[in-house]
């Protein structure tokens, strides 16, 4: 028996993780949704429920963002990315981390593999370095890069994770709302890092500029419900090609980051992005990522229906 199939797997491992999952219960009590703080919660929790749009989803932030009292601060390429954010759902920052905080990160990140203190899941990712590393957490605090983000979210964000690569990722076109889901939709929000110059050869990343607009590809999407006790039972790859699909059917257009070493891109909670495929295999593609939610949403991997352990460290 695959006991990672059934929902009461989860269930009892977070029977155990009540402090880093009680911040949902109000909002199941808001939803109107009758659920303990280790329940199985997925998209099938909220059809019946509308989902209240966060506003640069529902107005223009053309017409808007410049209200912002945080928007004259910013350089003009950066306010011209900023009015963008909700027709292309993608920010650039060029420059935005000087060389001397990236090296401090690279050298951090080279200390803690060869002490073991991370190491690599997913093939090519090093989960959560930040929360055993003051230089990478204070970079994901960065006070402008927060005010930029609260700006788009026009609410406050928190760090909740840091991933970092050495090599390309060369991961399939995805939406980070099928890993780090939120009801109401769209509250999560991504940075990534460039932490050395990218070429084409070593896997950058790429986007769909407008593809957050195309509406949240969910479990019911690929068919993947699953029924009370069990999750739905198809695979990562069974999702990544309704995405391919989808990325065909609305003849959605690429984009690939040949970023410089500082250079930021901070993408939609919906955006489609990945990473191109990896030619030279001996170059490396030194990034990082850092998702942040917003503390007002349910959130949950929709997935496997788990609600979304936060440990917020200070
Ligand atoms: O950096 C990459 O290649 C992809 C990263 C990514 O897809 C993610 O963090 O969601």
């Amino acid at each position: 028996m695959n006991f990672r199939k059934y929902k009461f797997t989860y269930q009892l491992f977070n029977l155990f993780k009540r402090k880093q999952l009680k911040y949902n219960i109000p909002y199941y009590k808001k939803y109107g949704l009758n659920k303990k703080y280790f329940s199985s919660i997925s998209s099938e929790d909220f059809v019946n429920i509308d989902s209240p749009l966060n506003l640069y989803d529902s107005i223009d932030s053309n017409d808007e963002i410049s209200k912002n009292p945080n928007f004259d601060s910013l350089k003009n390429s950066v306010k011209t990315s900023v009015l963008d954010w909700s027709k292309k759902g993608y920010v650039i920052l060029e420059n935005f981390f000087t060389e001397q905080e990236i090296d401090l990160c690279n050298k951090e990140i080279e200390k803690f593999l060869k002490e073991g203190k991370v190491k690599f899941k997913y093939n090519s990712k090093i989960m959560f370095a930040f929360r055993q590393s003051k230089i990478l957490k204070s970079m994901g605090n960065d006070k402008r890069l927060l005010k930029i983000l609260s700006m788009l979210m026009n609410k406050k964000v928190n760090l909740f994770q840091s991933i970092n690569f050495i090599k390309g990722s060369q991961q399939r076109t995805h939406s980070d709302s099928i890993h780090m889901t939120t009801f109401p939709y769209g509250n999560l929000i991504a940075v990534w890092v460039a932490l050395e110059d990218i070429d084409s050869t070593v896997g950058p990343l790429h986007y769909y500029p407008g593809s957050h607009k195309l509406p949240y590809v969910l479990n019911r999407d690929y068919d993947n419900v699953g029924s009370k006790f069990k999750l739905g039972n198809k695979t990562y790859a069974d999702y990544e090609d309704q995405i391919e699909k989808i990325v065909g059917e609305n003849n959605l257009k690429k984009k690939v980051f040949l970023a410089k070493k500082g250079d930021v891109l901070i993408w939609h909670a919906n955006l489609l992005h990945g990473g191109e495929k990896v030619i030279n295999t001996h170059g490396t593609r030194k990034s990082m990522v850092f998702h942040y939610y917003t503390n007002d949403a349910i959130c949950f991997h929709e997935i496997t229906q788990r609600p979304t352990l936060k440990m917020y460290t200070k």
